[in-house]
């Protein structure tokens, strides 16, 4: 690898000089990228660290807890803790907000720590999600309504993949950007700068065994995409399904396509399956940055009023023409 690449540490120095902010920022993203080293550490050492199999708990989502998703989560809480930039963090795993006591910390941290964890006894890719909000005015980080904004009020967002190799991908509004880790050094490289979302694609992801389930806008559209050359779209189209959305995100990042997490008959009580706070408005604000697009079908993901922590809704995101062509169809289903 050449020497002359710029680190993650380097960019976002970079960034504040071009922002004219505080140190406040790089602090905090410093904490998250240590805490991502770590559990990438944990993830790489899987078997040989005892690190996989059940923990033998639930997560308030009645969700049965992985060995790692419990170990990534107290990484991630002490981690952040540390360095004094969160006043309180919410997490995909825990009940209530983590209040951070004794510092006068200005932002909100949002994490799933590790997403995909049905795929960690099979060695497939997982990773961290995290978002970033401020601290409104006056608000009581102890209380969860101080979280509860919607997803264009992020400051930050990003993930960390945990495959062949490490990356963080991450946005502060200006863009995306990838940073590959190498073990060596111990530090994150800038490897794909300014990634993009090609507005068209032939490939989409969905987990098709809940196809008798799917409202009729996402059936068709599945439908005129299985047609391929002879169907309405005229090209043939291939399906991805890695039950892992971070890998998800992270393959439209890099060659585009489309992701469907959609309200089905089954899962419309629950609102969903994918959390609005810890998955869907974090990778919106990503795909959006990067020139794609983010929906539920019927509303924008980062314009979406969140009334609970741990909120589901349905995800549709990735390329434009793609998320738009859904976007119609649930349209012309509703009678709009
Ligand atoms: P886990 O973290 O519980 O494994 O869930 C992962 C996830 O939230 C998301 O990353 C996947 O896209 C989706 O669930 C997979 O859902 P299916 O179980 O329907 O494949």
């Amino acid at each position: 690898m050449s020497y002359r690449r710029i680190t993650l540490t380097h960019y976002l120095l970079q960034e504040q000089r071009r922002l004219g902010r505080s140190g406040a920022f790089t602090a905090l993203m410093h904490d998250i990228i240590t805490a991502c080293k770590m559990i990438s550490h944990e993830v790489n050492r899987g078997a040989m660290a005892g690190n996989l199999g059940t923990a033998g708990s639930e997560n308030v989502q009645g969700e049965e807890q992985k060995t790692l998703d419990v170990l990534a989560n107290d990484i991630f809480l002490h981690m952040n803790a540390l360095g004094g930039s969160y006043a309180a963090m919410a997490s995909e795993e825990l009940d209530d907000v983590h209040v951070v006591h004794g510092n006068d910390g200005r932002y909100l941290l949002l994490f799933d720590p590790l997403d995909g964890s049905s795929n960690i006894d099979v060695d497939i890719s997982v990773g961290t999600i995290f978002s970033v909000l401020r601290l409104p005015e006056n608000a009581n980080p102890g209380h969860k309504g101080a979280f509860l904004q919607a997803g264009m009020q992020q400051v930050c967002a990003g993930y960390a993949l945990y495959g062949p190799s490490t990356m963080l991908v991450m946005t502060t509004g200006n863009g995306v950007n990838g940073f590959t880790l190498d073990r060596d050094v111990g530090m994150f490289f800038l490897t794909h700068p300014n990634m993009t979302v090609p507005a068209d694609t032939k490939e989409f992801a969905i987990n098709a065994s809940r196809a008798r389930f799917w409202e009729p806008p996402v059936k068709r559209y599945v439908e005129e995409c299985q047609a391929g050359k002879e169907g309405p779209r005229g090209k043939d189209f291939n399906m991805r399904w890695v039950a892992s959305m971070v890998a998800e995100v992270h393959r439209i990042l890099v060659r585009g396509g489309v992701f469907l997490y959609p309200v089905d008959a089954e899962n419309r009580k629950k609102g969903g399956k994918l959390r609005l706070m810890y998955e869907a408005n974090p990778m919106a604000f990503l795909i959006e940055q990067a020139g794609g697009a983010a929906s539920t079908g019927r509303e924008r993901i980062m314009a979406v009023e969140p009334g609970d922590l741990h909120q589901r809704v349905a995800v549709m995101l990735g390329s434009k023409n793609e998320v738009e062509r859904l976007v119609s169809h649930h349209r012309e289903f509703d009678g709009g």
